[in-house]
């Protein structure tokens, strides 16, 4: 019949009756299984309720739901398990990065305290705009993502709340596919809720995209699946976007403990990221006055995972480069973006939300890639200008590399958007930002004669340690790179070399006060320390341990060379 309707040159009645059944039957079968919101869940419903599953998923869930104890993590105090419960939770915390055991016991719509600054709550605030909360996972505990799930639906008053939508990067746990799909058309049948499910993984910068394309709020917000958010979360967020849609807004990042899930309030507020390192907690333009301020703080870049955006200014502002795989670097493309195409980005003090810190990626990354050097390598190209230089120093491997992928549809985008240049975000948005090889008077890999380097010995970011002197890299390594600035200082990032205890340096946090962070250089190669009186040295100073200081004396311990030394 159907055959017969397409020979057929006139359109029969019959037949365009036929189509427009077929046309219905498709459409009704796409819609339930691409489950896209709530009522398709409720397809999703039916089609479990075909396969009989929907007794074993109800059993499935009334036996974890049994296991549940009430009030344990209230108020996002610490939680602890006992006898085997306990020691199975350890190992969990081994092999996930997460006690999943003591999550899977913990209320799902635990309540937290109010983390916020009292003075928060006298503000109020009264948004016109909703939101879409998008969460991304890929094999995530499903107690975590639901626990997600309930704080945002118990701390976003309904009419501010569009939906919420989950992108499912193609998760293989069984937990995440049916029965996943049967709590949210059972337990949360009650709210927009829309499942998004990847057919191939494609790591969390296209995965967002994805979230981003079906959302129908004003504002998107991005969320971790392993998050909770607090008291008034969102007011404030809507509330800055309707009256500036350029700004967007990172709310201020409480630590959720792995191993006992407390909320603990000594917030990681914001990470300043620079390229070529894992993003890295540390301060960006705070000063000690906006430490106690309360309304939008500009930030020069953002972590990544938690941010409200105007959706149409998501979309305006070049969403996200979509040749970006897997993990890594689309925060700071996105953070370089937003500043010098005209946006900017604010972390909301009055705005807090909790995030699970994992010690390592419970995930394995297809392939192996190294997608952050390889997606930071991109956005280096694209929006660093020579300052590009910096991160390639720190990897150069990835400099020519056709690894990195065409970058045509990048450049047109911030040519079409006529961006500002590195330098400028430099100069306006970070100008505390200690650049290695501007106004300084030396700079680079600093030698003695035995071809010995001044080196960090990879100390971590936020610890103090020795000024160590290692055998030089070949080429010049990041862990090498030392300035001489104007100041006087002798500088890595914002490490200083310091005189400790009249006769060893440690690298600390530059304090910008001189002292024994003040350094001279002789043109002889001498480093002088003014307020010890005394001279940097390598005198029996062995591979890999610190560098001292000594009475100054003629010596060749005592004088290094630096790559550049600038004209005085
Ligand atoms: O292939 C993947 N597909 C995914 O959907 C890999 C991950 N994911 C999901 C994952 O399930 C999770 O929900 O993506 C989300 C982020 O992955 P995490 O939680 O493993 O990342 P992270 O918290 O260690 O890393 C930070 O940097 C990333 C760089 O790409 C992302 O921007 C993360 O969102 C970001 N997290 C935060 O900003 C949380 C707050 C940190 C602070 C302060
Ligand atoms: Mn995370």
């Amino acid at each position: 019949m159907l055959l017969r309707c397409f020979r057929l040159k006139k359109i029969h009645a019959k037949c365009l009756f036929l189509v427009l059944v077929l046309a219905f039957l498709a459409l009704f079968y796409l819609k339930s299984t691409q489950s896209g919101n709530g009522n398709a869940d409720r397809a999703a419903k039916g089609k479990l309720l075909g396969g009989g599953g929907v007794a074993l998923y109800e059993k499935k869930l009334r036996e974890y739901e049994s296991a549940i104890v009430p009030n344990l993590g209230d108020n996002g105090e610490a939680a602890f398990l006992d006898g085997a419960d306990a020691l199975k939770g350890e190992k969990a915390l081994k092999t996930f990065a997460l006690n999943t055991v003591l999550s899977d016991r913990m209320p799902l719509d635990r309540k937290l305290r109010d983390p916020r600054n009292k003075k928060c709550r006298k503000f109020k605030y009264n948004p016109k705009l909703r939101a879409s909360v998008i969460v991304i996972f890929y094999n995530e505990l499903m107690s975590v993502i639901l626990r997600t799930v309930w704080s945002v639906i118990l701390q976003t008053p309904p009419h501010l709340l569009e939906e919420i939508i989950l992108v499912d990067d193609a998760s293989t746990e069984d937990n995440l596919k049916g029965l996943l799909d049967y709590y949210v058309a059972t337990r949360l049948k009650d709210y927009n809720i829309k499942l998004v499910r990847l057919k191939n993984r494609l790591g969390l910068i296209r995965a967002r995209l994805q979230g981003a394309r079906v959302a129908r709020g004003d504002v998107l917000i991005f969320l971790d699946a392993h998050c909770e958010a607090t008291e008034s979360w969102v007011e404030p967020l809507l509330a800055r976007i309707e009256e500036d849609r350029t700004a967007v807004l990172v709310p201020i990042i409480d630590v959720i403990e792995a191993n006992n899930l407390a909320y603990s309030t000594n917030a990681v507020s914001k990470w300043a990221a620079s390229p070529g390192q894992a993003t890295s907690p540390g301060s960006t333009s705070k000063t000690k006055k906006d430490k106690h301020r309360l309304t939008p703080i500009k930030s020069p870049t953002m972590a990544g995972g938690l941010f409200a955006i105007d959706r149409k200014f998501f979309w305006d502002i070049g969403s996200y480069d979509e040749q970006m795989d897997g993990w890594g670097g689309e925060n700071l493309e996105m953070s370089f973006r937003i500043w010098q195409c005209g946006g900017r980005l604010e972390t909301v003090p009055c705005s807090r939300v909790g995030h699970i810190f994992r010690d390592f990626h419970p995930y394995s990354f297809p392939n192996n890639k190294d997608t952050h050097g390889i997606n930071t390598a991109r956005l280096a190209h694209v929006w660093m200008d020579e300052y590009k230089r910096f991160f390639f120093m720190h990897q150069p491997g990835l400099e020519n590399n056709p690894i990195v992928g065409d970058l045509t549809h990048r450049k047109q985008l911030r040519q079409k958007l006529r961006c500002k240049s590195f330098k400028w975000y430099l100069d306006n948005v970070y100008p505390e930002k200690f650049v290695p090889d501007e106004n300084v008077q030396a700079y680079g890999q600093a030698r003695t004669e035995f071809d010995m380097c001044l080196d960090d010995l990879q100390l971590a970011e936020d610890k103090v340690g020795p000024l160590g002197l290692y055998q030089c890299h070949p080429y010049l390594a990041m862990s090498q790179f030392f300035s001489l600035s104007h100041k006087g200082e002798l500088r890595k990032e914002n490490f200083c070399a310091e005189v400790f205890n009249e006769k060893d340096v440690q690298l600390t946090e530059c304090h910008g006060r001189k002292r024994e962070q003040y350094w001279v250089l002789y043109r002889n190669g001498t480093v002088f320390s003014p307020s010890t009186n005394k001279c940097l040295s390598s005198e029996g100073v062995t591979n890999g341990k610190g560098v001292k200081v000594h009475a100054c004396k003629d010596s060749v311990y005592q004088r290094w060379r630096f790559d550049h030394v600038n004209a005085t």
